[in-house]
């Protein structure tokens, strides 16, 4: 009945809340595509169900859901290599995560950075959605008894309490099913900033657009935001002890190096002692070559949402071969009678 050893397996999501920006993109997708080149099964998930612990309107998470799907793919995953799934597609998602509401703790919730940004002051009006985020997180994860998490660092907290969950599961019934998750922060982009301010993350829900550069921006736009983009006076330092105290100039020099796929140093090397004036129309130059291919395909992919839906439906059963055992598993361990066959 119980496991010990587990396959390697990956899993990670994003919201379709809309927005999908560069942060996403170098911190999450471009790191998923990197996995696929590794012989390891990956399910990738549009996390509908936790897009709705805010407000979404109907056809604009359908729509967001289907961009994010496309921006997938567009972005490098193979719907054959990975599976793509929504995530309100695969029900024992959210069946696990009952679960798990019951073995998390709420002082646990309440530690949550995320829980605190995102409530805020008012937190009686906020969602119990909201409070229960990670818990539905943990089961999105451990319900594939997944082994590796690519995220972005603001995601490390949420992670760590996945893990804390399958600990005290574990313990609490005397098993050792569910595998303490690794989360995969890598790279130089694991918090890509704000273009207006270098000390916030840049986000979907930021209410300045020049704040991110999005998935669907054309060209032009790209261009012009990083033209706009804040900086400071100084001219680049040739090492990366020079950025210290310079969020800015350290966020574009990351965003430079993610997508050129060079270490900061490298870069440095490069650009130390370009004026800024010279240094953004190479970032503009270098982020419209990688994005533009992306988001064309994006677009073009749009056009056949039935092709989509197929590819969704699809990922759904696939996923589902994996979930359904699992879940029953865990029911078994926790005491509830299983339906026998009539
Ligand atoms: N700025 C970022 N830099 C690097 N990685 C980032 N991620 C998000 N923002 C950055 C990573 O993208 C993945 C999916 O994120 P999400 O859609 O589930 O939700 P989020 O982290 O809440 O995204 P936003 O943009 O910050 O949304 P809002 O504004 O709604 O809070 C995750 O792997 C995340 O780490």
């Amino acid at each position: 009945m119980t496991e010990t050893s587990f396959t390697p397996r990956v899993f990670s999501g994003i919201q379709p809340s809309g927005n999908l920006h560069l942060g996403n993109y170098l911190g999450a997708l471009k790191r998923f595509v990197d996995w696929q080149t590794k012989d390891v099964e990956s399910i990738y998930c549009m996390v509908d169900l936790h897009a709705i612990t805010v407000w979404q309107d109907p056809a604009d998470l359908r729509q967001s859901t289907r961009e994010l799907c496309a921006g997938f793919i567009a972005a490098g995953l193979d719907p054959e290599k990975s599976i793509l799934i929504n995530q309100s597609q695969v029900p024992e998602h959210a069946q696990l995560a009952w679960v798990f509401n019951c073995v998390a703790r709420m002082g646990w919730m309440q530690r949550m950075t995320q829980w605190k940004d995102k409530a805020g002051k008012n937190t009686q009006n906020a969602s119990l959605g909201l409070f229960a985020y990670p818990a539905l997180m943990a089961a999105d994860i451990l319900v594939y008894h997944a082994t590796h998490v690519p995220v972005g660092e603001d995601q490390k907290q949420h992670l760590e309490l996945t893990r804390d969950i399958a600990i005290k599961f574990n313990h609490d019934y005397g098993v050792n099913f569910f595998p303490e998750t690794e989360p995969v922060i890598e790279g130089a982009a694991t918090r890509v900033m704000s273009l207006r301010d270098g000390s916030k993350k840049m986000s979907k829900s930021d209410p300045s657009d020049a704040s991110r550069i999005n998935m669907t921006d054309d060209a032009d736009t790209i261009a012009k935001k990083i033209r706009k983009a804040k900086t400071d006076p100084e001219a680049l330092p040739s090492e990366a002890d020079g950025l210290e105290g310079r969020p800015e100039a350290r966020n574009l020099v990351n965003i430079y190096a993610a997508m050129a796929e060079m270490s900061v140093d490298q870069v440095l090397a490069d650009v130390g002692g370009k004026q800024f004036s010279e240094f953004k129309p190479m970032l503009a130059d270098l982020a419209v070559s990688k994005m533009a291919p992306i988001t064309t395909e994006m677009a073009r992919l749009m056009e056949n949402q039935d092709e989509i839906d197929k590819i969704l439906a699809r990922g759904a059963d696939r996923a589902r071969a994996i979930t359904a055992p699992i879940l029953s598993q865990t029911y078994d361990i926790i005491g509830m009678v299983r339906p026998v066959e009539l």
